[in-house]
């Protein structure tokens, strides 16, 4: 059985995109929906929720465990990798969606293994040196202000694609408009362009976008009015997944401890029926909560 683990129900954008890629194993989605959201907390308290969340995964039996959520990836992530699981859960693993998503930003193809700090990735069994040829390329990482004010995505993509000049815009906004329905219209663009103002004429503009909230993906009609035919927009849930394929194929040991009987069990720490109600509605199917 794979974790997964979000603040709420936004984190069901990354699961949909697991379950494309992924549909033969086990899940169990847990949303800490009575303390969402989780984008304006401080590190320590974010920290600290993530770790019971991740224990009480652990407890249920998953031997993996994603964090969908990138508040938690940005602030929990190493903790729990270096201290927490070493200490209690040696076998057990946990992975971000910070890392991949800066992998597909810094153009790393999907089965090459990046090496941080040395500028290079392992292609098959070639080193092949960064070209730089994209140097003054200018991308552009949307995310809660937990997100960016750990600077998580700044020093990964400085690590590995250190030619990349990035921008990182906090948008502090846009989940409670997505909590609230609002993901489209003359009010919700009105907002969207304010807090992209920095990345919009006559500012340079970039030439990729990632969404780096799990809520931005349900924005994405409204993301594209707005941006120029020339930007891209990198929705993370299908790069998330295509490199959590990636790392099962590479990981056998790992692979081994997941089963596959294809079912889906989603659990909240608040309202069940409100969870299902929403989550249904993302992921276009109904679905049972506990
Ligand atoms: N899941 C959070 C994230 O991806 O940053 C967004 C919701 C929140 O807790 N702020």
């Amino acid at each position: 059985m794979i974790g997964v683990f979000d603040s709420g129900f936004g984190g069901l954008t990354v699961l949909s995109a697991l379950l494309r890629e992924l549909p033969d194993y086990d899940y169990l989605y847990l949303a800490d929906s009575a303390r969402a959201p989780y984008g304006a907390r401080s590190a320590e308290v974010v920290n600290e929720f993530t770790l019971e969340a991740v224990d009480w995964l652990f407890e249920q039996g998953c031997p993996l465990v994603v964090l969908a959520c990138n508040t938690a990836s940005a602030r929990a992530l190493r903790n729990l990798q270096q201290l927490h699981l070493p200490k209690r859960w040696p076998d057990r693993r946990v992975l971000g969606v910070v890392r991949p998503s800066v992998e597909a930003l810094a153009g790393i193809p999907v089965g090459t293994v990046a090496i941080p700090d040395a500028n290079c990735h392992l292609i098959g069994d070639n080193l092949v040196r960064a070209s730089g040829a994209e140097a003054d390329e200018l991308v552009a990482v949307l995310g809660t202000e937990a997100t960016i004010a750990s600077d998580s995505y700044g020093m990964e993509l400085r690590k590995l694609a250190p030619w990349i000049r990035v921008v990182q815009q906090a948008c502090p906004l846009w989940v409670p408009l997505v909590e609230a329905g609002e993901i489209d219209g003359e009010g919700t663009e009105y907002f969207l362009r304010k807090a992209l103002a920095p990345l919009l004429p006559p500012n340079e503009a970039p030439k990729r976008v990632l969404l780096g909230c799990t809520h931005y993906p349900l924005l994405l009609p409204v993301l594209r009015r707005i941006f120029s035919a020339d930007t891209e927009i990198l929705d993370q849930g299908p790069l998330v997944a295509e490199r959590l394929a990636d790392w099962i194929r590479r990981h056998p040991e790992q692979e081994a401890n997941l089963t596959r009987g294809g079912t889906r069990r989603y659990c909240t720490t608040d309202d069940p029926e409100w969870f299902a109600a929403r989550g249904g509605k993302l992921l276009g199917s109904s679905i049972q909560a506990e």
